[in-house]
């Protein structure tokens, strides 16, 4: 009796410590609630619509006639459809892009859908899209381009006042709002009102951002700021328009000084505010819509790398759906879209780690609260966590049987903050520990450093009867709320987009003795009609790329005419082919000139193409 009140006492007591072994303190910043749910989305679309679509260009001067914008069957329910069918959450809209043109008929300039002949001038763009979002469930946000090409005041302290209207108007005419885009580029050069010069403005001073972050916090408090012009937001661009951010991608930064490449790319281990990357990129080479891209939508295999690339990256992936000139998301695009969604449930259909039994190395205070399991229970809230401390810990799931797999998906507990600095993976094959390699790594040394909110490794097939994570290193006592394991299929496809590479059959030279930059020659060989000029820029490095160009062709009396002349619009953060057009006409050597480069005297290509009959 006395031995039975002992044994009592004694698993009360027990039971008392065990409840009483508290959560691992916060490990900050930490994210807010609208950061949170911003990541929650995982995938969002960003919508390019503009003159440029009509124009075939990637910036607009300015000066583009109102009457281009026409479409005969704009219809912004295909547009929010196909999206929800390729996996976005929401869509962020190019409601004024660098030329100035608002796709919503704003009290404060006439350079708006209000001039133009579609609906008589009664149409909005940005209503029917918000409108048609609310409809399909999803969440609508603006991208409101800072530069502005048409605008007069453009440069002086006006502007900022119309910019400031602007956003007003977007933040209380059309609903909730989830994120405000403000892209930092301004190439100098635009229209501005007819002046058609060049305007610099320091980016960090000129716009005010505090005042007008306040007016989004007041106007839209749910809506997390994206901002690469200046002050911080509350995301951060991912320093390459490509579609990948770093190995090591911690959610950090320092709220104030400059945001060099690396940090964008791979955050700040020890940054002191919380700015999670998100990945921009398009599903075609260019953000607008071009005919000559139809053939160059990526590929199924290249939208999977890519969706490995960010979300598996501990980052959110922002993806563009250009619209095209009916005003509608091309069927390429919206096909490709739904098969990446589609591929992205496939793999993700069946946990292979469910019935494992999981252990670790260290379990906080012993506690079943914070047990190894709890990476197996598809909870949110659960995780397993180390003792203060306790910084390099194993945990193993056991198959007990063999399990083909080549994917493993990891998540911390990030409301107590991002801890892992460096771990490892093993698989037990035929009885021994082999270490597991991530197949799409592209800098091997930084290769299984972080995890943050998720983190998808890709392996090679592998079977085995048992998986352990090592974690070598963390902030402080690692906390994993997910561990999971799949099989992807084979994506049996060709890729039409990836591997395009024109070998140059011209004798091309450079030489400009003198001059700032030196120009390249091609000799065709032949004298040939001429309709223009291809290249892709360095895919290697932003040092030598042009930023603008005169296109001549040298005539039979050994003068020079002046074929194209024109800039390379985005070709530093998207460095795509591009493409020089002119009129007709016959030679067999032509000179590329640029009078402004990146840097150095020397232009760098990796390939070129004459465009000849
Ligand atoms: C860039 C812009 O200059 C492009 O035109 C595009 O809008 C992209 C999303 O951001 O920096």
């Amino acid at each position: 009796m006395k031995n039975r009140k002992f044994f009592c006492l004694a698993c009360l007591i027990a039971l008392a410590s065990c409840s009483k072994v508290s959560a691992p303190d916060p490990i900050g910043p930490l994210p807010s609630a609208q950061q949170t749910t911003l990541q929650d989305m995982e995938m969002y679309a960003f919508i390019h619509y503009s003159l440029n679509t009509y124009t075939d260009q990637e910036w607009g001067y300015g000066n583009e006639d109102l009457s281009l914008f026409n479409p005969s069957s704009l219809d912004a329910r295909q547009w929010a459809r196909t999206c929800k069918a390729a996996g976005m959450k929401g869509i962020i809209f190019t409601a004024k892009h660098h030329c100035g043109f608002c796709m919503w008929p704003s009290a404060y300039t006439e350079y708006s859908v209000k001039n133009t002949p579609w609906k008589n001038g009664k149409g909005d763009v940005v209503r029917e899209l918000a409108e048609a979002c609310r409809e399909e469930g999803l969440r609508f946000a603006v991208y409101l381009s800072p530069w502005d090409r048409n605008h007069p005041d453009y440069g002086k302290p006006e502007y900022v006042e119309y910019f400031r209207n602007q956003l007003r108007e977007l933040l209380t005419n059309y609903g909730d709002i989830f994120e405000a885009w403000f892209d930092g580029a301004n190439g100098g050069s635009g229209w501005y009102g007819g002046a058609d010069e060049v305007r610099r403005i320091d980016r960090t001073t000129y716009y005010q951002w505090p005042e007008t972050f306040r007016m989004i916090h007041e106007l839209q408090p749910d809506c997390v700021i994206w901002n690469d012009g200046g002050d911080r937001g509350d995301l951060r661009w991912v320093g390459t328009e490509a579609g990948f951010i770093g190995e090591t991608n911690w959610s950090l930064l320092n709220h104030d000084g400059d945001v060099p490449y690396d940090m964008l790319h791979y955050g700040l281990e020890d940054g002191d505010s919380f700015v999670p990357g998100e990945t921009n990129t398009s599903i075609r080479p260019g953000w607008f819509y071009h005919d000559s891209e139809n053939g160059h939508v990526k590929s199924l295999s290249r939208l999977m790398e890519t969706y490995y690339k960010s979300v598996g990256r501990n980052s959110t992936l922002l993806l563009n759906f250009p619209i095209n000139k009916d005003g509608l998301i091309a069927k390429e695009d919206s096909l490709r879209g739904v098969a990446f969604y589609q591929m992205i449930k496939e793999v993700f259909d069946e946990d292979l780690s469910t019935g494992a039994k999981a252990a670790a190395t260290n379990v906080r205070g012993g506690s079943k609260r914070f047990a190894a399991s709890n990476v197996l229970d598809g909870k949110s809230g659960t995780y397993w966590a180390t003792d203060d401390g306790v910084c390099q810990a194993s945990l193993t799931l056991d198959f007990g049987k063999p399990v083909t797999f080549n994917r493993l998906m990891l998540k911390e507990h990030l409301s107590l903050g991002q801890r892992v600095r460096r771990f490892s993976v093993e698989a037990c094959v035929d009885g021994s520990w082999l270490p597991l390699s991530d197949c799409i790594s592209e800098e091997p040394e930084r290769s299984m450093t972080t995890i943050g909110r998720k983190r998808i490794l890709c392996f090679e097939n592998t079977t085995a009867t048992a998986v352990r994570i090592n974690i070598l290193d963390a902030k402080a006592s690692p906390t994993l709320n997910e561990v999971s394991l799949y099989l992807a299929p084979e994506i049996d496809q060709e890729d039409p987009a990836n591997g395009e590479k024109i070998s140059s059959k011209y004798n091309i030279f450079f030489n400009n003795p003198g001059g700032p930059v030196d120009a390249m020659f091609i000799d065709l060989g032949e004298t040939r009609t001429v309709k223009g000029l291809r290249f892709l820029p360095s895919q290697l490095s932003k040092d030598g790329m042009p930023l603008d160009y005169t296109l001549l062709g040298l005539n039979p009396d050994r003068t020079w005419t002046v074929l194209a002349k024109g800039e390379f619009s985005n070709i530093v953060n998207n460095p795509i082919w591009q493409t020089i057009q002119c009129e007709p006409s016959h030679h067999k050597l032509l000179r590329l000139e640029c009078s402004r480069i990146t840097s150095g005297t020397r232009i760098y290509y990796d390939d070129v193409e004459v465009l000849t009959n």
